[in-house]
């Protein structure tokens, strides 16, 4: 496999954490041992998150491309745009973020606090707009850029999670290739890793970077969308694609792909009381702070399944913590009471 054939324009801080979740693990029964690996903590710039991996692969094409304008998409509370922004002010590009009505939930301050306020403080043109949550390529994303183009800009595409990017899916074959790396000074191996999934190209990535040592299926994709067979396509093709660029020299199988679809409900973006319960669990036993959109959800998910023994006794088990705290803030409605 061939990850050094491509260049990665460093915005991380370097290999992030990998820690033991000691009191979580008790509470869920004390038979598997439960860690993450912060990757919420990746990077100084505007807190940072999964994106931030990804771009560091995107960066050199745009760059390359000698494009002034980072052209983005996402939901109102989006931490990808928030992470475009980010980068695009480390570069000292501008950032068109489209920001869709992605979730059906209105806080009264939704539309200006967390994410969306950091993108709109870091300089980013950010441009609201009525279309509701779907994973694919929108219109209203194609038409910024033919603004950015007719007003003289040079436009550079990063689609919803810069997961249809043909580079998407580099930053996530990294982290595995960082996770063994780290096994190896901890002197064991995981056994399981669980992580959220919605636009498709994180759990892609870990799928051919694992895929490497034949742990591909070990890896458990929490789907977060609530329209699971799209995530698990884009899932699939994506993961296609990466194994394709770096090499992998097999072919990337729908058994590859193992996505849970019981925790994503009721809607993308918004929790249902397992969601908030586990929140709750992980800030107050171990102050690690997951959001309702996502992080809530895979953490119900690592929850639950080791307190019904559905990983085996002894496993142990790797949460990948892909930020997205900052969301926390527009929800401040159901966390009234903590
Ligand atoms: C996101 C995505 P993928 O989209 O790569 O599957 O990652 C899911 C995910 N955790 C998991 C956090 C904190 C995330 O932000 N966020 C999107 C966004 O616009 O922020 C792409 C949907």
């Amino acid at each position: 496999m061939h990850l050094d054939r491509f260049p990665r324009y460093p915005l991380t801080f370097g290999p992030t954490p990998v820690q033991p979740l000691r009191r979580l693990s008790e509470h869920c029964g004390g038979k598997v041992e439960l860690w993450a690996k912060r990757d919420d903590c990746n990077s100084g710039l505007a807190f940072g998150g999964n994106k931030t991996r990804k771009l560091e692969y995107i960066v050199p094409d745009a760059l390359a491309q000698g494009a002034d304008t980072l052209v983005s998409i996402g939901g109102i509370q989006s931490n990808h745009t928030r992470q475009v922004a980010a980068v695009a002010a480390h570069l000292g590009l501008k950032a068109v973020l489209v920001q869709e009505n992605w979730v059906n939930y209105s806080d009264a301050v939704y539309d200006r606090v967390g994410n969306i306020e950091m993108s709109r403080i870091m300089g980013a043109d950010v441009r609201l707009d009525d279309a509701g949550f779907d994973i694919a390529i929108r219109p209203s994303w194609e038409q910024a850029m033919a603004e950015v183009r007719a007003a003289g800009g040079r436009p550079y595409p990063i689609p919803a999670g810069a997961s249809e990017h043909p580079l998407g899916g580099l930053g996530y074959v990294g982290f595995a290739e960082e996770v063994r790396a780290q096994e190896a000074e901890l002197g064991f191996r995981f056994d399981y890793v669980v992580v959220c999934s919605v636009t498709g190209s994180t759990q892609a990535g870990m799928i051919v970077g694992f895929a490497a040592d034949g742990r591909a299926d070990r890896v458990i994709g929490i789907d977060a969308s609530a329209k699971p067979a799209q995530t698990r396509d884009q899932i699939l093709r994506i993961a296609r694609n990466t194994a394709d660029l770096v090499g992998l020299g097999r072919e990337i199988t729908e058994a590859d792909v193992v996505l849970d679809e019981r925790f994503g409900g009721p809607e993308y973006g918004l929790p249902n009381s397992g969601t908030l319960d586990a929140i709750r669990a992980s800030a107050r036993l171990e102050a690690m702070m997951t959001d309702p959109v996502y992080e809530g959800k895979s953490m119900d998910a690592m929850i639950r399944m080791a307190k019904n023994g559905e990983f085996p006794a002894g496993s142990r088990v790797l949460y990948a913590h892909l930020g997205g705290v900052p969301a926390i803030n527009a929800y401040s409605f159901l966390f009234r009471k903590g």
